[in-house]
């Protein structure tokens, strides 16, 4: 087995950066690289080499990330002295360069992590928001991995149960039908069941951010909106209407995670040249793939002949200018929810706000209900399958339990059950990789990161 090296960190400028050695030669590299270190085990040290002053922990086999020999060293974040020290690294005979995913490869064939929990390690590093990395964590510890251990355990029992099947009803020459329909159909319409719910489980994994798109008149005030939200003063804003020509993506960091807010040209009835034409057509695209349509009205004046059309489409509606219209009106100015536009405005059971922004009015408001929107928290808190593989895996079984149902009530079908049970426990199996192919692992890990 060769050592293999890497960087962990990405190549870059900082603080420092983080090189990861695995396997039998890490003693060797210790002392010609380290000269100075002592090796204890899990403890960090500083050690002088010949190009940098790093620190260094050395974790013994098999109580390792991947269960062999591991060496983490931590030198300055340069990268000269990070290829300085990795091609020193690899002129240690049997030493070489990591492939992608190497590191958790090793992991699991030394038995440290199973496959679901190696394709958890994906999500953990690429979740964005609070929610997916929760769920990352909850697939890292094998949360999953105990669920389909539990269903192969209760197929390979079925199997057993069909074994004794088999000998009784040849030794005794019972009626098999009455005896193996009751107990077994029971048996093995639970794993179905378990299965189906298995199946309902499945999210895709995504790494795009929600998208919401702020549409609306010329002059509404949606750049100013955006502004207000991310509470900089990120997008050209003026009181000449068609001054957003372009759409703009901003990103918005709510408490949960990210979203992305979407500033688009003012739309109108009829396109005053070209360009306004163009820019209003990119808007209709844009709406298009929005996860949320926000209707951006400005209040203190007449709304626009396409109000109707425009609140159809829409999934929230933001009234601006509420200061304006508020004064004069000489109504009270409340922080959000009381004022009574002077327009009537049919919201239909759509979510409204008003907003000043001048007053920082409804503001925090719009960003709650974002986080709402984007974020609910669910009462349960039921661990997702993200991969595709696996869910693949699910419908295998699935499928084999379906035909081993339809099979019961043939009495002469009992060896060909027992087929359809062993190839579910294979499918089940597959996805924690007690049964795996090298084409299943090589596409896992070679979609990695090269250290990883
Ligand atoms: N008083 C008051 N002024 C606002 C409010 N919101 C926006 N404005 C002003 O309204 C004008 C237009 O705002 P913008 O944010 O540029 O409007 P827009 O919808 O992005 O306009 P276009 O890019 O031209 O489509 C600016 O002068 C803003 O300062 C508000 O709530 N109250
Ligand atoms: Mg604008």
């Amino acid at each position: 087995m060769s050592t293999i090296v890497a960087l962990a960190t990405p190549l870059g400028v900082s603080a420092i950066a983080v090189v990861r050695v695995s396997g039998p030669a890490v003693k060797d590299i210790c002392k010609i690289i380290l000269p100075n270190f002592d090796m204890k085990p899990r403890t960090a040290r500083l050690v002088n080499t010949f190009i940098d002053t790093l620190l260094a922990i050395y974790f013994p086999a098999p109580n390792s990330h991947t269960g062999e020999d591991i060496l983490e060293l931590f030198p300055h974040g340069n990268p000269f002295i990070v290829r300085k020290l990795i091609e020193e690294i690899c002129k240690i005979p049997g030493t070489r360069l990591a492939e992608r995913g190497e590191f958790t490869e090793r992991a699991f064939l030394n038995g440290k992590i199973d496959l679901t929990q190696a394709e958890a390690l994906g999500d953990l590093l690429s979740a964005n928001n609070s929610k997916k990395l929760a769920n990352a964590r909850k697939l890292l510890t094998g949360e999953i991995s105990a669920e389909i251990k539990t269903l192969a355990e209760n197929l390979k029992e079925v199997s057993a149960l069909l074994e004794l099947e088999v000998d009784f009803a040849e030794d005794v020459g019972v009626d098999e039908d009455a005896r193996r329909a009751l107990p077994l159909r029971k048996v093995i319409e639970n794993i179905q069941r378990h299965l189906q719910s298995l199946k309902k489980r499945f999210r895709v994994a995504t790494n795009e951010l929600p998208r919401v798109v702020l549409f609306g008149a010329p002059n509404a005030g949606k750049s100013t909106l955006i502004n207000a939200l991310v509470k900089e003063e990120r997008l050209l804003v003026s009181e000449v209407p068609g001054t957003t020509r372009d759409f703009v993506e901003v990103p918005l960091h709510l408490p949960s995670g990210d979203v992305l807010l979407i500033d688009t040209a003012g739309l109108a009835s009829e396109a005053q040249s070209n360009i306004d034409k163009q820019a209003m057509q990119k808007t209709c695209e844009i709406l298009e793939k929005a996860n949320l349509k926000i209707l951006v009205i400005d209040v203190s004046i007449d709304l626009p002949p396409e109000f109707k059309e425009w609140e159809k489409n829409a999934d929230m509606v933001v009234l601006t200018h509420i200061d304006i219209a508020c004064s004069e009106l000489r109504c009270k100015d409340t922080p959000s929810g009381d004022f009574v536009p002077a327009t009537p405005l049919q919201k239909e059971g759509k979510c409204s706000f008003n907003v000043a922004v001048p007053k920082n009015t409804g503001i925090k408001e719009l960003r709650e209900k974002l986080e709402d929107i984007f974020f609910p928290k669910e009462e349960s808190e039921e661990v997702w399958i993200t991969s595709e593989r696996q869910i693949a895996c699910i419908k295998k079984a699935e499928e084999c339990v379906e035909r081993a149902l339809e099979l019961l009530s043939q009495s002469d079908a009992i060896e060909t059950i027992a087929f359809e049970m062993r190839e579910a426990r294979n499918a089940l199996c597959s996805i924690t990789g007690e049964i795996s192919d090298e084409s299943i692992l090589n596409a896992i890990f070679s979609s990695y990161c090269i250290g990883k």
